[in-house]
């Protein structure tokens, strides 16, 4: 499998720790990507190969052993989850399991948000909406309330809606553009001080994308 890869990316992040959970990191060949620094504002110019096996043009992207595109973090997730069987990021237990997408999907609208503000941060100051960030900061805000409110779910075997939360709180901590996520947190600040030190976490801290030309 070929899995375009930049080392900033938190959707990457994802695909990254859930590989190395799942133990299939190793039959994962990484592409890094580039993009020249307008992409957030103009059409980027990627990495041979990106478009054309996307469209779409986004990381990650994985190109898996049969050949097929598959350019979405989750699709991507379930995917390495299938071909862990029966090691697994998703509970078996039915009630559990909606719970787990439910955080989960709070947890990827983070880093939705986060990505979003960093598309718009990287537009020159003039084109910037200051609406638009603060929109993307207050629904982080809400989110990381969510996640704080349920984080006694965020305890036991490890799952994708862990991983997803820590990969947020690691960005917001990363980017010096977004706050600390921890006063008035107390249960997710004690939860992420332990999830950060997993080998997998640890091996995949983000580091700034290498700019192309
Ligand atoms: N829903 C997608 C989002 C992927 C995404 O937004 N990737 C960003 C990097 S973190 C990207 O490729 N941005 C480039 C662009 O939008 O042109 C996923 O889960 O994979």
């Amino acid at each position: 499998m070929q899995l375009f890869w930049t080392p900033a990316s938190p959707f990457t992040r994802k695909v990254c720790v859930a590989a190395r959970e799942l133990g299939v990191w190793n039959r994962i060949e990484v592409r890094p990507t580039t993009w020249t620094l307008d992409w957030g504002y103009k059409t980027p110019k990627f990495t041979a190969g990106l478009a054309e096996a996307n469209p779409v043009a986004r990381i990650p992207t994985l190109i898996t052993d049969d050949g097929v595109a598959l350019g979405d973090s989750t699709l991507i997730c379930l995917h390495l989850n299938e071909l862990a069987s029966p090691r697994g990021l998703i509970p078996e237990d039915w009630l559990a399991r909606q719970r787990m997408w439910s955080n989960f999907a709070v947890a990827d609208g983070v880093l939705e948000a986060q990505v979003a503000m960093r598309a718009e941060l990287l537009r020159p100051e003039h084109l910037r909406s200051e609406d638009f960030l603060d929109k993307q900061r207050e629904r982080i805000a809400r989110c990381l309330d969510f996640l704080e409110y349920n984080a006694a779910d965020l305890e036991g075997p490890i799952d994708l809606s862990q991983i997803t939360t820590g990969i947020a709180l690691g960005y917001q901590d990363w980017r010096d553009w977004l706050q600390d996520f921890r006063p008035g947190r107390p249960n997710l600040a004690s939860w992420y001080d332990r999830f950060k030190d997993r080998d997998s976490m640890r091996a995949t801290e983000p580091r700034e994308t290498p700019t192309g030309d």
